[in-house]
């Protein structure tokens, strides 16, 4: 009797271990599916690969971006991020507060006057 009745605990423990796993592989399908991965790209002001090293790190700081590319030949920023867990305009902002404008938000000027010289606009040719 004590033998059949640790069996039964034992086939309600397995069967729950089973219920949990099924349960939290549900949980990650659907979370998964809730996410929705978009890519953008805009113009962002800068030169140099310092001003790459800071405009991708003001926006890989983000919670929800998956990348962040800046390009200093182009000026383009390309983005990988949740459009369920901010909005575009959030990474304008992220990015205009180190000193670095877009065509969206201006930048922060005090920001960008303590950037090195070879950041700040009229530095070079490509401004
Ligand atoms: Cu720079």
């Amino acid at each position: 009797m004590k033998f059949l009745a640790s069996f039964f605990l034992l086939l309600y423990k397995s069967c729950t271990m089973k219920n949990l796993l099924f349960t939290s592989l549900i949980a990650f399908l659907f979370s998964c599916s809730k996410m929705q991965n978009k890519e953008t790209e805009f113009y962002v002001r800068g030169n140099c690969e310092m001003c790459k090293e800071r405009i991708e790190t003001s926006i890989k700081g983000i919670n929800g971006v998956s990348m962040a590319t800046w390009n200093p030949k182009s000026s383009v920023l390309k983005v990988a991020y949740d459009s369920t867990m901010l909005k575009e305009l959030e990474l304008h902002k992220a990015v205009a507060s180190t000193g670095h404008g877009t065509k969206l938000v201006e930048m922060n000027n005090e920001a960008h006057e303590s950037l090195p010289e070879c950041c700040k606009v009229g530095a070079n040719s490509m401004n």
